[in-house]
């Protein structure tokens, strides 16, 4: 079969993109290879999660006997495990884990940069086969290189995100990263078992027709909220028709769908979660970065999101993220309140 096209795999990409560089170390490019491997391992695992009734529940013994974990934790230790026994991170913070773990060696210590990760995002979909996700960001060290990373590293503004990306557990099965110089998108090649260049460059579409919100809540939304919402549905023939709703529930998807085809997708406070739903520093930061370089925007309402400072790890927020003009029109409804 002939192939008129180069592949670029994931490895190549980093590398190459280190080579505009000259004094790059290359401790991002393995800190995203160590990912793209946690990745593959944990691809295995979710692509077998339809089989757990004949190989056995979480928590019990499956029929050859071994212990069948819950794919949350296994996802969780694949992401630790990699990225301990990896040169490029100094330490990790998890949704999984109440504390951050810091990797106290000499190696970790003079590596320059810490890493948080939300492991299996949406995971409550995974009985149902939807998509699920890994959410994951990357910041320089502001202590001292030499010496152990602390809580400090962790707690910085979204604006300090050197690197940030998710992969999707989907029909197939994709990793998306960004950096300052833009957001890309590789392909699992399972015959291969490469991510493979699939999305050079992706862009934001400057507008949408999709909005993505959990409807069941609108009673319990602000009024700027339901307004907009309201806005979204009443959209007559004369500017395009109503908005069209899509709402999966797995976080990774919604984002992954609005930032390829436009639209925006909104987790506001609710009365029942009058902080918000969703991690600061685990899904909204990372998104907030990867939708921002690829030219949309993301705020928790009030101001841009990358701006917050954080004060606590698991620390929630009211997010809303999407295609520029969407984000616009929403904050003109804010803005009147
Ligand atoms: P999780 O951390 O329990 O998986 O929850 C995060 C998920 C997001 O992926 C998704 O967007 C949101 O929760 C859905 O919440 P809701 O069911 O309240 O609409």
């Amino acid at each position: 079969m002939a192939t008129n096209r180069r592949v670029q795999t994931l490895d190549e990409f980093t590398i190459q993109q280190m080579r505009d560089f000259p004094n790059a170390t290359g401790e991002l490019s393995g800190l995203l290879r160590d990912i793209g491997l946690a990745a593959k391992r944990v691809n295995v695992e979710v692509n077998k999660a339809g089989l757990v009734d004949i190989l056995g529940d979480a928590g019990t013994m499956n029929v050859q006997g071994e212990e069948v974990k819950k794919l949350d934790e296994f996802a969780n230790n694949q992401f630790v495990g990699v990225l301990r026994h990896g040169i490029s991170c100094a330490g990790i913070g998890s949704e999984e884990l109440d504390d951050i773990v810091v990797f106290d060696d000499e190696i970790s210590n003079n590596s320059k940069y810490v890493c948080l990760f939300d492991p299996l995002d949406g995971s409550s979909n995974i009985d149902v086969n939807v998509s699920i996700g890994t959410i994951f960001s990357v910041y320089r060290r502001v202590s001292k290189l030499g010496e152990p990373a602390t809580q400090e590293d962790f707690l910085q503004p979204g604006i300090k995100q050197v690197a940030a990306g998710y992969v999707i557990y989907g029909s197939s099965t994709m990793m998306v990263y960004a950096t300052r110089r833009g957001v890309n998108g590789f392909t699992l090649d399972p015959s291969i078992g490469e991510f493979c260049l699939s999305h050079p460059d992706i862009k934001c579409p400057e507008t949408g027709r999709m909005y993505s919100v959990n409807h069941g809540n609108f009673f319990q939304y602000e009024e700027p909220i339901k307004k907009y919402i309201t806005a979204c549905q009443k959209k007559d023939h004369t500017n395009g028709g109503p908005y069209t709703q899509r709402y999966i529930g797995s976080m990774v998807a919604d984002v992954h769908r609005n930032l390829i085809k436009g639209g925006i997708f909104m987790y506001p406070i609710t009365t029942h979660k009058p902080k918000g739903k969703l991690r600061l520093l685990y899904e909204c930061n990372p998104f907030g970065f990867i939708v921002q370089v690829a030219g949309g925007k993301a705020t928790n309402g009030i101001q841009n999101i990358l701006e917050v400072q954080p004060t606590a790890l698991h620390q929630r927020s009211a997010f809303f993220v999407g295609s520029k003009g969407m984000m616009d029109e929403l904050e003109t409804f804010i803005n009147e309140a």
